[in-house]
């Protein structure tokens, strides 16, 4: 039996996708992977529905409250840690679940998890670092949807750091990151002087637990 989507259908629509063309690395962005209507919407639902905390993760052995609200959704035996930090997923919501679907099909890709961040206004920043935790597998697609202000999502190589970009994340917007980015490159949201309000940041990832063999 199907069941009617939450918050519209995109089902049927390709979305199409600009590719960067980047050393190392493979990238492609779709501006309105949701309409304005619908990313909206799911603004809303999730700044409601989730279970956002203010993490401390330790740096160089110094323990900092993290510049942002996160939380952690998945599967049962999706864990993950870094910086310190070990996050125990939270079962899926029916919203987080469906957005997964979604993702899954426009990326021909499994996720088990999610990483939601809102960044609650210009001060709100994450810093230089690559998703390359070893549960995460050598060259992990990663799925990231945005929602709410527009922030500039900052890209360098890892030895050639004249390589740089830099990528207005939109409201409704889906980037994903896939290949040997995650080993070659770095990526951060930097704080910003002008007042920004809030955004979401969604980023869908397949666990590897480190039981399996
Ligand atoms: O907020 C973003 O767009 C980036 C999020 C990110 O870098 C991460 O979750 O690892």
């Amino acid at each position: 039996m199907s069941q009617a989507s939450l918050f519209g259908d995109n089902s049927d629509v390709e979305p199409s996708f600009e590719v960067f063309t980047l050393p190392d690395a493979q990238l492609r962005y779709c501006e309105h992977y949701y309409d304005r209507t619908v990313a909206d919407q799911l603004f809303d639902r999730l700044r409601q529905e989730v279970a956002w905390q203010q993490h401390s993760i330790r740096i160089a052995g110094i323990v900092r409250a993290q510049p942002r609200l996160s939380a952690w959704y998945g599967d049962k035996d999706a864990q993950y840690s870094y910086s310190g930090l070990q996050l125990q997923p939270i079962p899926w919501t029916a919203t987080l679940d469906e957005l997964r679907q979604q993702v899954e099909k426009s990326c021909n890709t499994r996720f088990n998890s999610v990483l939601l961040n809102l960044y609650r206004d210009q001060q709100d920043s994450m810093g230089w670092h690559a998703d390359d935790e070893k549960e995460l597998g050598p060259c992990p697609t990663i799925a990231s949807l945005s929602f709410g202000a527009t922030r500039d999502f900052l890209i360098k190589h890892k030895i050639d750091t004249q390589l740089k970009r830099k990528i207005a994340l939109a409201h409704g917007s889906l980037l994903v990151m896939e290949g040997e980015m995650q080993s070659h490159w770095l990526h951060a949201i930097a704080k910003q002087k002008d007042l920004i309000g809030p955004r979401l940041n969604l980023t869908f990832r397949q666990i590897y637990s480190s039981n399996r063999s």
